[in-house]
């Protein structure tokens, strides 16, 4: 379940930042290209005008985002860590068995100051953007189920240091069900000196979905603001994010997501280039912004709209997420609600933006230190299934059927998706094929028809052997190691002739351009390319499935 960004090279910056505000009078530079407000909906639970925004840009006072930060000067400045440093812990027996108990190393983490200070690493101009001086407030909601200590108290502390007081409504941590001691009377002890801290600890695990919806439901700010529990803000995180939805209330705006490295939880930053995606798989995915967004643009510190969301760090309006029928409570655990918000979101007159100009750290780590009580691998899919069910017209489920064979067999359950149906339509919302031609352009449509399919390879009717996007291909190794040619995996685009294999009634599997045949001789263990007349046994081939055109 581990997701990582395209690794890009850090830029470590020292910041400038003071710890105060430099109110400056009107003006028409902004941080804020568009202002695109004022879309009508109809029946809808939130009255059109609550949803339009009051001002544009250039009627309201503005002031420099020279964000507040307690802590760009470290009380100590050669402690471990501060300036967003990594730490190279050798005692390899804690660090295993802190991994053990975090999935990340917890043992490092403890060594490192919970109001650390963390490199700038903005783009370029953001520490001299204007927002306005009337930005909404927000309640932060992190949810969280057996957190260690240190990273969830930081995740606190950063919010609470870098983050304008006023702006901050009240901070909600929602506790799913942990079971881990420190997260319990310790924690409610600890946090009783900020009053803005809220914590609600739920008595059965709801999962990361509707511990959200519980937050969410005490918050009292006009913005909802959800974070991951192990995360850091840096300077001027939140300002941009306000920014954006004072100008367009359907505005669903995130971070830019650097990386805390999990064994040396040194802070880099992942650029300014990356924006969300998703496969057919249903796996969300980071792209390179395209061509064409990066056009749009203009600048490094233009907002990057994304056709998705990594899902737990972003900023809404409350009211838009009450319109857009909060996420799917059907959803159990872990996965799914990122793509349904980001589908609904375009789909139903929102945009979604990545904002260059806002940073927040996350430890990403490769598994979870918490259950999955229905299963891991299944509880993802069946969320999956529910948001193709509900977002994706026919076309788009068949796609994801196409690249998931095995869930039609496995006729795994997804519930009753009815309301959510109903309330796509009450919304009035766009086709999925809409999103894709507008938000997602570069995103392809599988060749949906099968004439057959095997354990890993499906065989389309333009006779490729292929899985998602990749397609076999013959290899001929160079002369003098004098072997036969073998098979290699490829990117299926861009390579014609290449791909076509031709299936014979008598089991052959021929690739056409070469007149070879796939074979497994006795004496190799894997499929090689033979000349096709031996007419050999170990040439017939099999498929699980075939089907009809
Ligand atoms: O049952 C649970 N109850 C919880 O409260 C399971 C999890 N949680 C909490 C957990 O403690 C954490 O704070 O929910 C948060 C997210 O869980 P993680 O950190 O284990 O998940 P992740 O970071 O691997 O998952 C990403 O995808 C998820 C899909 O459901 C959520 O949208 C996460 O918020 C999301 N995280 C991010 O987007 C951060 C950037 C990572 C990327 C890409
Ligand atoms: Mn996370």
């Amino acid at each position: 379940l581990g997701k990582q960004p395209d690794g890009e090279t850090p830029t470590t910056k020292t910041s400038s930042s003071k710890s105060h505000y430099t109110s400056t009078s009107k003006t028409t530079s902004t941080v804020n290209q568009e202002n695109t407000s004022g879309r009508k909906l109809d029946g809808s639970t939130v009255k059109d005008k609550d949803l339009e925004s009051p001002q544009d840009a250039d009627t309201v006072p503005m002031h420099v985002v020279r964000s507040l930060d307690v802590t760009t000067m470290p009380r100590d400045p050669v402690a471990p860590g501060e300036n967003g440093e990594g730490i190279i812990d050798d005692d390899i027996e804690k660090v295993e068995e802190a991994f053990k108990i975090a999935s990340f190393n917890q043992h490092v983490s403890d060594q490192i100051s919970i109001e650390r200070s963390l490199p700038d690493v903005r783009a370029e101009g953001c520490n001299t953007s204007l927002v306005g001086d009337d930005l909404p407030s927000t309640s932060v909601v992190i949810c969280f189920c057996e957190e260690s200590w240190s990273t969830l108290l930081r995740t606190v502390h950063s919010v609470l240091n870098r983050s304008p007081p006023q702006l901050i409504k009240e901070i909600i941590l929602v506790d799913d069900a942990s079971s881990r001691d420190h997260l319990k009377k310790k924690l409610d002890d600890y946090m009783k000196r900020f009053p803005k801290v809220k914590i609600i600890h739920l008595p059965e695990r709801a999962g990361l979905i509707r511990a959200r919806l519980r937050g969410a439901a005490l918050a009292t700010g006009d913005v909802l603001t959800f974070l991951d529990s192990h995360v850091e803000c840096g300077v001027g995180w939140l300002e941009p994010l306000l920014d954006r939805i004072r100008l367009n209330r359907r505005a669903v705006v995130c971070p830019s997501i650097d990386v805390i490295e999990m064994r040396t939880f040194r802070y880099s930053s992942s650029g300014h280039m990356t924006r969300g995606g998703f496969d057919w798989r249903m796996h969300f995915r980071w792209n390179t912004v395209p061509d064409y967004e990066v056009a749009r643009r203009k600048t490094e510190k233009a907002p990057i709209r994304s056709p998705t969301m990594a899902g737990g760090l972003f900023s809404i309006h409350k009211m838009f997420f009450e319109e857009l029928g909060q996420y799917d409570p059907g959803l159990e655990i872990w996965g799914g609600e990122n793509l349904e918000l980001s589908f609904k979101t375009w789909m139903c007159g929102g945009t979604l933006e990545i904002l260059p100009c806002s940073r927040v750290g996350h430890i990403f780590r490769q598994s979870q230190p918490y259950r999955f009580p229905g299963g891991g691998l299944q509880t993802v899919q069946r969320n999956s299934l529910r948001v193709v069910q509900v977002w994706m017209d026919e076309i788009h489920r068949k796609a994801f059927y196409a690249v998931n064979p095995e869930l039609k067999d496995m006729n795994i359950s997804y519930g009753d998706v009815s309301a959510r149906r109903q309330l796509r339509e009450r919304l009035g919302c766009k086709s999925f094929q809409w999103y894709l031609d507008t938000v997602y352009k570069e995103m392809r449509v599988p060749d949906l028809t099968f004439q057959a399919s095997g354990e890993s390879f499906l065989y389309n009717w333009e006779n490729h052997l292929r899985h998602e996007e990749l397609c076999l291909v013959p290899y001929f190794p160079p002369p003098e190691e004098k072997r036969p040619a073998e098979l290699h995996i490829d990117w299926c685009e861009g390579q014609d002739e290449k791909l076509i294999w031709k299936h014979t009634r008598k089991g052959q599997i021929i690739h056409v351009q070469t007149s070879l045949c796939l074979d497994v001789p006795r004496d190799k263990r894997r499929p090689i390319l033979t000349d096709c007349t031996r007419k050999s046994r170990t040439q017939k081939w099999k498929f699980l499935k075939y089907f009809d055109k």
